[in-house]
């Protein structure tokens, strides 16, 4: 066997491992639950070798679709103690137990490419997500534009938890009876790994006011403390609306409402364009400021199909300082921190959708990423994310959406695909 043919097996067997029954944990301990944008990633790596197992991932993720269109970012499937904050906090309102929040909606595009990996089989299963998808689609151009770009209403919806591009949005909230907790996540890894008590306090201050208000997006609306515009909603919507739009002309349906909302996000998505800082950024709608941060949402823009030479140089000077892929924070940032989290390290999905929109582009660093993603995975493992210096392993390990990356983008078993 092969170190590719070990490092493909090896990632088959923790998409089986972490396999609950129709739905995918990201990890064993640290994540017990299913999340949405995991999912999505877990699905097209479930597609390199069980298409009907792919559907299925998409499916159970939109078994807790709300009755407003939101798809949760968690579903709490059965209970477990060692996470924190479960259910009895969130108190989401849904079918199924769950979160109060959505996530990044990767789940069109990741569900066009299951598509085209069969279509015999898949036009069935696609026909009966794709108005769910588009409910879920319409629920964020109802309620978190702001100018034509996605907002979240809390770090955990951007799915980058702790990056700088909600700090001064944070720095506002004063935590005030928030009360006594116990995190769970410093127990299964490193805190040096994980966000600070001073933003657990935040995180929790926030879930608790959805919770009292019932999560009616009307009145959390009022007085909202926390509403940023951000790269990677506003980038992965876009390009997901399109991929919709094509699911939808294959299934002869009515796509010109889904048109309107892809000319809305193309925008809004120049709203985000901060001169001074020549990069797409996050702006924080309440207190009006950008958040200064070249970062991998950031580089985003392509795979939503935009470019932008400036952007091309940006990821040159970045990519002229990382071995191994866009790291979450560039490393010349004061803020950067290479091992916490969503402050510096790189992430493998992170890598798959920047490589994905620049070789859709025509650029050569798509195959560039792609290529050093692979060494990075090969080298160092399956971790939830990495040193962008030297690619240390961070985080979780076991990782699903790395062995996902592995199998259906990065492994040279794909190259040339
Ligand atoms: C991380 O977020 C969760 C909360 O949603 C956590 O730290 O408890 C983020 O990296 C998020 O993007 C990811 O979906 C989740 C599961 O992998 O973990």
């Amino acid at each position: 066997m092969t170190s590719t043919d070990m490092r493909d097996e090896e990632a088959r067997a923790i998409l089986k491992r972490n396999d609950k029954g129709g739905y995918t944990i990201p990890t064993s301990g640290l994540y017990p639950y299913q999340w949405n944008w995991d999912s999505a990633f877990a699905a097209v790596g479930f597609a390199e070798f069980d298409i009907d197992r792919a559907w299925a991932e998409i499916e159970t993720l939109f078994s807790g679709q709300w009755d407003n269109g939101m798809v949760p970012h968690i579903l709490f499937h059965v209970p477990d103690e060692g996470y924190f904050p479960n259910h009895d906090v969130w108190q989401g309102t849904g079918p199924i137990p769950s979160s109060g929040i959505s996530q990044p909606p990767v789940a069109a595009t990741m569900a066009r490419m299951v598509l085209e990996k069969d279509t015999t089989v898949g036009r069935d299963r696609v026909a009966e997500l794709y108005p769910k998808m588009v409910a879920w689609h319409r629920w964020f151009m109802d309620w978190r534009l702001d100018q034509g770009a996605v907002c979240v209403t809390h770090p955990w919806e951007a799915g980058r938890d702790n990056a700088p591009d909600w700090d001064e949005a944070m720095a506002a909230i004063t935590p005030e009876g928030v009360g006594d907790y116990t995190r769970r996540d410093t127990t299964h890894v490193d805190s040096s790994m994980r966000p600070t008590k001073y933003d657990y306090d935040r995180y929790i201050w926030l879930v608790q006011r959805g919770a009292r208000l019932g999560w009616d997006e009307a009145t959390m609306l009022q007085n909202t403390p926390f509403r940023v515009a951000d790269p990677t909603m506003t980038f992965i919507l876009l390009r997901a609306t399109r991929d919709l739009i094509v699911i939808g002309e294959i299934l002869g349906a009515d796509v010109r409402e889904l048109q309107g909302w892809a000319e809305t996000l193309q925008a809004g998505a120049q709203t985000l364009w901060n001169p001074a800082l020549g990069c797409f950024d996050s702006r924080d709608v309440v207190g009006g400021s950008w958040s200064g941060s070249i970062s991998n949402a950031s580089f985003l823009c392509w795979y939503a199909g935009i470019d932008h030479p400036d952007m091309r140089a940006r990821l040159a000077e970045v990519l002229a300082l990382c071995k191994y892929g866009v790291p979450s924070l560039t490393p010349d940032d004061t803020r950067f921190d290479g091992k916490r989290y969503w402050r510096g390290p790189v992430w493998g999905m992170m890598n798959l959708m920047i490589g994905t929109g620049l070789s859709e582009m025509g650029l050569a660093q798509g195959d560039a990423l792609r290529r050093s993603t692979a060494d990075l995975i090969a080298e160092h493992g399956f971790a939830e994310y990495f040193d962008p210096r030297d690619g240390s392993p961070a985080g979780g390990s076991t990782f699903t959406w790395t062995a996902a990356v592995w199998l259906a983008w990065a492994s040279p078993t794909n190259q040339g695909a």
